[in-house]
């Protein structure tokens, strides 16, 4: 691949939950295996890395600016709804913005997207309505899915994205027996699948490297490594020095890139859609990059990890990351951050004010959408429900 990168390393150690990165011992300029090294443009990384030379306008990193702030206010917002009881069930993507906003920038209006846990934000970038989004913790009668999903666990026919896999894994190979088919039909469509870290251990994860290896999928697989799989470390998941090289093995060309760097993802991750869209076969790529969260709001992370190890990575935020460097070239500042920041908390207010209060999907609803025609023994269940009273008002109970 055409990865430009020259080693730079400064002296302060490496982020402890980051799988060792080979140390660029060789001399600047030459040019390291992508799998090994981690390829960054912004840079400013406590850890050796390579300087990836960014493909991003100003004006797209801007926008990308926006839908970081964007994710990490609704996010904030969802929490909060969990907690007071008002939603049973939200995984937050905090710290790992970087990945799902600039892939969502990358990919053309056809492609698909297959998520695992912390990608559903890239449908909104690609348009899907913010009320809708939220209709969709709610499960209420304003969700597209009509309650059927768990919370959080959305998907959108019109902006091409795929439920969430809570499953870990099966995701992987659906992604790339998409793409064998839009190419088998001589489509240009590029399918995207996600996977964490801990789904690299799956079987899922070797039958869908193997498939795109072999077959050259238009696949591009993507590996949020946060160091941790709930509460199992990356170092308990591979001996491997990284995630990345295994892609050798499969014959899949593959990149690691810090994660945490939206210019550094968006010119992998471009390069890979359109590599692939042109016949080129799949890419695999690591983002290095850290939960600062829970894994989800059923989770107490300070049972497994350091405060310090947090601590750590928070110096590390893709959000302060982006704005320092925009704000070096004079694009935003504080003062501009805060008003688009209170511009998008306003707008996730009003969209949570307008859609809390819509019933529950109506019980009829359980029977559509599976059968044409309805067979004899639904029609009778169907009737048996509806004459019974209405159910109790709806409760956000439920964990996971
Ligand atoms: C097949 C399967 N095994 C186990 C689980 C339980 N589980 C849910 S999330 C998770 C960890 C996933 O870790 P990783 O793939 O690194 O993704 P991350 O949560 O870090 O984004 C596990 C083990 C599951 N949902 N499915
Ligand atoms: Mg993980």
């Amino acid at each position: 691949m055409a990865f430009v990168a020259v080693n730079e390393v400064s002296s302060a150690p490496p982020l402890a939950a980051s799988p060792a990165p080979v140390s660029p011992a060789a001399a600047p300029e030459q040019t390291l295996d992508p799998s090994l090294g981690l390829l960054s443009v912004i840079g400013d990384l406590d850890q050796p890395f390579q300087r990836l030379e960014s493909t991003v306008t100003d004006e797209l990193a801007l926008r990308m600016y926006r839908e970081l702030l964007r994710i990490r206010v609704l996010d904030a917002r969802m929490i909060v709804l969990q907690r007071q009881g008002r939603v049973g069930f939200y995984g937050a993507c905090t710290g790992q913005e970087a990945v799902p906003i600039a892939c969502g920038f990358a990919v053309a209006e056809g492609d698909w997207v297959f998520p695992a846990l912390r990608e559903q934000a890239i449908m909104l970038v690609r348009g899907f309505p913010l009320t809708k989004f939220i209709a969709q913790v709610f499960g209420n009668s304003g969700d597209v899915l009509k309650g059927r999903q768990m919370p959080s666990h959305p998907s959108g026919k019109q902006v091409h994205q795929v439920s969430w896999s809570s499953v870990i894994g099966p995701q992987i190979p659906q992604a790339v027996g998409a793409a064998w088919a839009a190419k088998l039909r001589k489509k240009s469509d590029v399918m995207l699948g996600f996977m964490g870290d801990g789904a690299t251990s799956e079987p899922d994860f070797h039958a869908a490297m193997t498939f795109a290896g072999v077959h050259k999928t238009p696949s591009v697989l993507i590996c949020q490594n946060n160091g941790w799989s709930i509460s199992v470390p990356t170092a308990r998941q591979t001996a491997s020095q990284t995630i990345a090289v295994k892609g050798h093995a499969y014959g899949v060309p593959s990149v690691r890139v810090d994660g945490n760097d939206a210019l550094a993802v968006y010119t992998v991750v471009h390069e890979a859609v359109e590599r692939a869209r042109r016949g080129e076969g799949p890419t695999f790529v690591e983002c290095v990059t850290y939960r600062i969260g829970a894994h989800s709001t059923s989770d107490d992370p300070t049972r497994y990890r350091t405060n310090e190890e947090v601590e750590r990575w928070k110096r590390r935020d893709p959000v302060e990351r982006l704005h320092k460097w925009l704000a070096q070239k004079g694009l935003t500042g504080d003062e501009q951050r805060a008003a688009i920041e209170a511009e998008l908390d306003a707008e996730v207010v009003a969209a949570i004010k307008e859609v809390e209060p819509l019933a529950a999907p109506s019980r009829e609803s359980l029977f559509d959408d599976v059968y044409a025609e309805l067979p004899w023994h639904l029609r009778e269940q169907r009737d048996e429900l509806m004459a019974l009273p209405p159910a109790p008002s709806h409760d956000a109970k439920g964990g996971h």
